[in-house]
């Protein structure tokens, strides 16, 4: 089996300090953040950005200013821009991160739509397909976001199709309200349904978070932890830092006897040059 990757999802667009008061909206914050969740062995960093006030933003140059930052202190971890944003956002505003100086090494690829909470996550082929395009061009690495099965199917055939190359690198979300639930089963169901040579992390939902990392731990797979997609330790804990469930992470790693990646190892698992 590969070294295990780490991803930590320190933000994301939803959460805020009043839920939680580890999530990081200041550059200072986020550079803490980070580097922390990198030194406890994460090797990717998935990057949202926010304005001061905790506002979400796909803002390239606030994406510039944070990278920058989190470089300047960390250098080591790979980057991740979320061309996701937030669920309101327009296409424009949600593709600006990939044009950022620097390029980023990978972005994700949103590959379909489904209900996300009480929102709705648009995610047209026309702009799976743009995005994918754009990506390529620029040589950077997707994360194929899926949300349910049929985004897997839609991924398949912008690779079959020439936009996305091969072997791509998926992400299962699973435990969304509204789309695929964070089953064993249902990871399953993934896992057989994307190519072979094709790698894949699951970021578990809220409560889910936890469940799902051992299975990928023990399956072959690789785990995305971090307060974007879970705020809590444990049952009504709150987590201190994405550090601290991503050390968790490292710890049942451990147990299972699966080595973690350090970032360029991740490198090459990922293929990115
Ligand atoms: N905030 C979600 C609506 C991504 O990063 O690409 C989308 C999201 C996915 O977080
Ligand atoms: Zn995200």
């Amino acid at each position: 089996m590969e070294k295990l990757i780490i991803t930590a999802a320190i933000t994301g667009a939803e959460v805020t300090k009043e839920q939680c008061p580890a999530v990081p909206y200041t550059v200072e914050e986020m550079v803490r953040e980070a580097k922390n969740a990198y030194l406890a062995g994460a090797s990717i960093i998935h990057i949202h950005v926010r304005k001061d006030d905790g506002t979400p933003t796909q803002s390239k140059e606030r994406f510039e200013e944070v990278i920058r930052a989190i470089k300047a202190e960390c250098p080591e971890p790979i980057l991740q821009v979320s061309t996701g944003g937030a669920a309101w956002m327009t296409d424009e505003e949600r593709i600006q991160p990939i044009y950022m100086d620097p390029t980023p090494e990978m972005a994700t690829l949103d590959c379909g739509t489904c209900n996300f909470g009480d929102d709705i996550f648009v995610n047209k082929i026309s702009t799976i397909t743009r995005f994918a395009d754009e990506m390529r061009r620029i040589g950077i690495k997707p994360e194929l976001e899926v949300f349910d099965r049929g985004m897997v199917a839609t991924a398949v055939k912008l690779m079959e199709k020439g936009h996305i190359n091969s072997p791509a690198h998926f992400d299962f979300v699973l435990g969304v309200e509204g789309a695929m639930p964070a089953t064993v089963r249902d990871l399953q169901l993934m896992v057989d349904s994307i190519p072979s040579g094709c790698t894949w992390t699951v970021a578990g939902i809220g409560r889910y978070q936890l469940q799902m990392a051992p299975v990928a731990i023990v399956m072959g797979g690789h785990v995305r932890v971090g307060l974007e997609d879970n705020i809590y330790y444990a049952k009504g804990r709150l987590a201190r830092s994405n550090a601290e469930l991503v050390d968790r992470v490292v710890r049942l790693a451990n147990e299972l006897q699966r080595e973690v990646a350090a970032p360029d190892e991740a490198r090459r698992i990922l293929g990115i040059k």
